[in-house]
């Protein structure tokens, strides 16, 4: 089995049909599949970063469908660090409930302490874009999200959107855990496997 330092558990959100379970086949495998079928059987995808000499391996959760009945559970966003809020941008709905649904989802969830990066997807089909790059870019800031435009189709921005995400967490991560901070000072990458995970923050009670 490939060896690595750290474990990160990344989720895939969004409305269903805008690319998900193709940017992580791209990512993964290098595929696209112009068929339209709602995911079946693959739990999670993995792949491996190198960031400082480390080797982070990123364990990609892809929905199996369920956000078709927005049913995704709290099972799914459990350890999550990192997420990719995945939108299409010839379809302006997906971009609304990529900030107001999963956002908020993916929030009351998985806490604060996680890295976010919203994608606008399928950019090949520019004839057809109902949302510009400028009001993707602006939904993102006004949510404190990084943010991509990407093509599943011909993989543009796929391996980027991907590697910034895992960066970030990996930034923050050092910046939270003593423990981790301990592991980058030594001169050689740690041996020990180490799974990191934020632990669910109490609910407020008002706001
Ligand atoms: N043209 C184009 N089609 C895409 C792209 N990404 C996904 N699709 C198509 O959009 C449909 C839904 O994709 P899928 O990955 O299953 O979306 P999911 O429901 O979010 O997992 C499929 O027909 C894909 O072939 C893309 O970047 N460009
Ligand atoms: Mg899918």
């Amino acid at each position: 089995m490939e060896s690595y330092d750290y474990l990160f558990k990344i989720v895939l959100i969004g409305d269903s049909g805008v690319g998900k379970t193709n940017l992580l086949s791209q990512l993964t495998r290098g595929e696209f599949s112009a068929e339209t079928k709602a995911t079946i059987g693959v739990e999670f995808a993995t792949r491996t970063f190198k960031i400082d000499n480390l080797v982070i391996k990123a364990q990609i959760w892809d929905t199996a469908g369920q956000e078709r009945y927005r049913a995704i559970t709290s099972a799914y966003y459990r350890g999550t660090l990192g997420a990719l809020i995945v939108y299409d941008i010839t379809r302006k709905s997906t971009l609304s409930n990529a900030t107001k649904h999963w956002l908020t989802q993916l929030k009351e969830y998985s806490g604060e302490e996680i890295e976010i990066m919203m994608v606008g997807n399928k950019t090949d089909l520019e004839d057809e874009r109902t949302v510009t790059v400028a009001c993707g870019n602006d939904a993102a800031k006004s949510n404190n999200l990084n943010f991509l435009e990407t093509s599943a189709l011909d993989g543009s921005n796929v391996e980027k959107a991907f590697d910034e995400l895992i960066k970030a967490v990996y930034r923050r991560r050092k910046t939270l855990d003593p423990e981790f901070k301990e592991a980058l000072s030594r001169t050689e990458p740690a041996k020990n496997k180490k799974i990191i995970q934020i632990k669910k923050k109490k609910k407020k009670s008002c706001c």
